[in-house]
């Protein structure tokens, strides 16, 4: 199991760094190790066993990943929670996980501690700071979990008809999914990673942090990722590694203007959480005399599809399955198998597939096929040598920034409004975000609201990276015979230009 390889390094090498943060003193697996115990020993003296949930909404530092090792080390599930989420997003979360432990930012206890008294299922919650190194704990430890079923985390995810449901992901799925990226990835010991994702994602969480963890490699861990920084970290040759969104690279590749950059000392630069504009692709080559590496995941089951390290790395393709993973395009309607070429549903099965969601058992039905297949939602065609193309979504999802963003969530957090009688928000391509939420509203007979007044009230509701960047009022909505809105006429029409 992934625990198991990284005590194994911490008995096995305790004095090499394992992270460092960017303007923190270099932590060593040793430190690593001695820290997650402490944290292990807090969550034990707070009542925590083996299957309660611990939720924390931290910014990226060193407690939280104590803190999730730790949660998963004594067998409770770790959820993690985007720091951007308003107080009555996160009490959804906390509500419907049934969290009995909340470990929040100390920096937001006021805003925070009012929500507590709503949640009855919650037994504390506890305020820290980056700082934090939970000191004072101590006693012994359980073994680590050795069933691989039982469940590690629990990630959020949204839906086209439901709200926000949690992934359950068990120490199995973990495991069998870094050992795929291990070996296609070729990672290493001597690696060193420039970690600039957010650790609240499988991507940065998972695939780039227990990525490094699991090789014993280290990885150096910037709060945020900001253009100007990366860009002079990864030339000054200390690092080995790099993962992002488009976004993150789009803006990488602006930031070198022009001026050729060579990064090729780097070994692995992927990308992944969106699809890769071919434009960046060639401007990467062009200017880093790099070939970005496209991959691409879900968080139900983590990583599923990627390029080959070595070999052709195909424009526009997310490669071929990982080892272990099955992958097939089946017709939606019949769930049948279709030839190399033809477009239709993928879908993936492995033991990195996740168990289902939480208290949703119709949820989790609907996400498989009848033979045991995850169905991603997404469309695509294997060519005749393997390689997968992803063509488009069978749901209503937009990407912002490598950031999924379910349109329902963000209308019905618009018709709570009493001025507006309808709307419908679709995603407009933009260059740097890959797509901007956009929201086309029909107000009601003698309101006048503002176009500001609606964003503002969304973001009360929703984390500002799901609200409309762009709002426009409209006298009427496309709609099919059903009065369905036709969302592919909205993004062909005005008010998408370009
Ligand atoms: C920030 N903002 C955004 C986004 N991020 N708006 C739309 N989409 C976004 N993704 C807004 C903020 O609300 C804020 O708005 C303004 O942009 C600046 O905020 P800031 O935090 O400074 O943004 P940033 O640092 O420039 O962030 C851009 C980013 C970030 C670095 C691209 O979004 C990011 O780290 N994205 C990666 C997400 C990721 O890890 N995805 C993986 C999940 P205002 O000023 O108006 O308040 S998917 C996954 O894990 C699957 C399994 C997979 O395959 O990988």
């Amino acid at each position: 199991m992934f625990l198991d390889t990284l005590a194994a390094h911490c008995r096995q090498q305790p004095h090499k760094i394992a992270l460092h943060f960017q303007g923190g003193a270099p932590i060593s697996y040793g430190e690593l190790d001695a820290a997650s115990a402490r944290a292990a020993a807090f969550l034990l003296a707070q009542g925590i066993k083996p299957g309660d949930r611990v939720a924390a909404q931290l910014p990226k530092c060193l407690p939280f990943i104590t803190l999730h090792l730790a949660t998963m080390q004594i067998g409770a599930i770790f959820l993690p929670l985007n720091p951007a989420y308003p107080p009555r997003e996160l009490r959804y979360f906390l509500e419907d996980a049934g969290a009995r432990l909340f470990i929040a930012d100390a920096a937001r206890r006021t805003q925070l501690e009012a929500l507590l008294p709503e949640l009855p299922a919650l037994e504390r919650a506890h305020f820290i700071s980056a700082e934090e190194n939970w000191a004072g704990a101590g006693g012994p430890l359980p073994p680590p979990p050795r069933e691989p079923q039982q469940t590690a985390m629990m990630l959020y995810t949204s839906g086209t008809t439901s709200r926000p449901k949690g992934a359950l992901i068990s120490h199995g799925n973990l495991t069998a999914n870094i050992r795929a990226l291990h070996q296609a990835w070729g990672w290493r010991a001597d690696d060193r990673l420039l970690h600039a994702l957010p650790i609240f994602h499988v991507h940065g969480l998972v695939v780039a942090l227990h990525g490094a963890l699991h090789a014993g490699a280290s990885a150096f861990m910037l709060p945020k990722f900001e253009a100007a920084p990366a860009l002079e970290l990864l030339q000054s040759g200390a690092f080995s590694v790099f993962m992002g969104v488009p976004t993150m690279h789009r803006r990488l590749y602006n930031q070198a203007n022009g001026r050729r950059i060579d990064l090729s000392h780097l070994r692995l630069m992927t990308s992944g959480s969106d699809r890769l504009p071919d434009d960046l692709f060639f401007g990467y080559q062009r200017v880093f005399n790099v070939t970005l590496l496209e991959r691409y995941g879900m968080t139900e089951t983590g990583m599923n599809l990627s390029n080959p390290l070595h070999g052709e790395r195909r424009v526009g393709s997310v490669g071929k399955p990982l080892p272990g993973v099955e992958a097939r395009i089946v017709k939606p309607e019949t769930e049948q198998p279709l030839p190399a070429g033809e477009v239709g549903e993928l879908q993936i099965r492995g033991a990195h597939v996740f168990r289902g969601y939480w208290r949703q058992p119709e949820q989790t039905r609907a996400a498989f096929s009848a033979d045991g297949w995850l169905r991603t939602g997404d469309l695509g065609f294997c060519a005749a040598d393997g390689y997968f193309t992803l063509k488009g979504r069978a749901k209503d999802l937009i990407i912002s920034g490598g950031l999924n963003v379910y349109p329902p969530e963000v209308e019905r957090a618009l018709l709570a409004h009493p001025a507006v009688a309808a709307c419908a928000v679709i995603g407009c391509p933009d260059a740097e975000w890959g797509e901007q939420v956009v929201a086309a509203v029909i107000p009601r007979a003698g309101a006048r609201p503002s176009a500001a007044a609606l964003i503002a009230f969304c973001r009360e509701r929703l984390a500002a990276y799901k609200c409309p960047r762009r709002l426009e009022f409209v006298e009427a909505l496309p709609a099919n015979a059903l009065g369905k809105v036709q969302k592919a006429k909205l993004r062909a029409g005005a008010l998408c230009p370009g």
